[in-house]
């Protein structure tokens, strides 16, 4: 999967070199590149926001700068022979808020492009624009709450759709377990040692019945769940 991040503080995205997702990366299971939006912008003070139509506070991101970066990184992609489904993530307070489904759907496209705003945001008419062009536009949010930018939720984001690239993991198996989830929450886990700070483990995970094992965890998961 080819990921293109877009910024004004492309620096945000360091911490994807490290994780786990850098091993993705390594693994070539990723082709990630991060972008700096002021790339794009032909004046002296390399500018990318204008005030609001309409009046009201603070700066709007404008369409202009954004449409000439989307513009020239798809067509790169096309034209380095990059087919198949190709997502436009917009991450805004106003999104849908971001679920496991959709991030199984994001992780069947090809390309991904995330465009992460600041100030008060991106001009409406870029996701308009790209959506009467064709490409899918995602305006997602990861939680209701007000961050000061796109970034985090960016990150947010490519965490939760890389990891279930196939061959992702060391343990394939451990993803399948998980992706085949039943709609509840997981039970609870526990490891060494056997007592920590007055607490035990429950007794029934130290004995070796399975039946007894897997019928406590669905009820703990059913129990979380409700
Ligand atoms: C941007 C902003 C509008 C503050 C600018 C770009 N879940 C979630 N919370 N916040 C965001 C996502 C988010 C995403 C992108 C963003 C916030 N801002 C700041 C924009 C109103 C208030």
């Amino acid at each position: 999967m080819r990921i293109d991040l877009f910024s004004i503080f492309p620096e945000y995205f360091a911490p994807v070199g490290l994780s786990l997702l850098g091993k993705a990366d390594d693994a070539g299971l990723v082709d990630l590149r991060v972008h700096d939006l002021r790339d794009w912008t032909h004046d002296r003070h390399r500018t990318v926001d204008d005030t609001p139509f309409g009046g009201g506070a603070g700066m709007v991101m404008m369409p202009s700068v954004w449409g000439e970066a989307i513009d020239e990184v798809v067509a790169e992609a096309s034209a380095s022979g990059e087919e198949g489904r190709r997502v436009l993530a917009i991450p805004t307070p106003s999104g849908t808020p971001l679920t496991q489904r959709m991030a199984e759907d994001l992780a069947r496209c090809s390309h991904l492009l995330v465009a992460c705003g600041r100030y008060e945001g991106i001009d409406q008419r870029v996701a308009d624009h790209y959506r009467e062009a064709g490409l899918e536009v995602l305006e997602y949010s990861i939680g209701d709450y007000v961050l000061n930018g796109g970034e985090a939720a960016a990150l947010v984001l490519v965490e939760a759709v890389t990891r279930l690239l196939d061959g992702f993991m060391g343990n394939p198996e451990s993803i399948v377990e998980e992706s085949h989830s039943n709609g509840l929450l997981e039970y609870p886990a526990y490891t060494k040692p056997r007592t920590w700070r007055g607490l035990e483990v429950p007794e029934v995970l130290l004995g070796g019945d399975h039946a007894r094992i897997a019928r406590w965890r669905r009820d703990r998961s059913l129990e979380r769940t409700a």
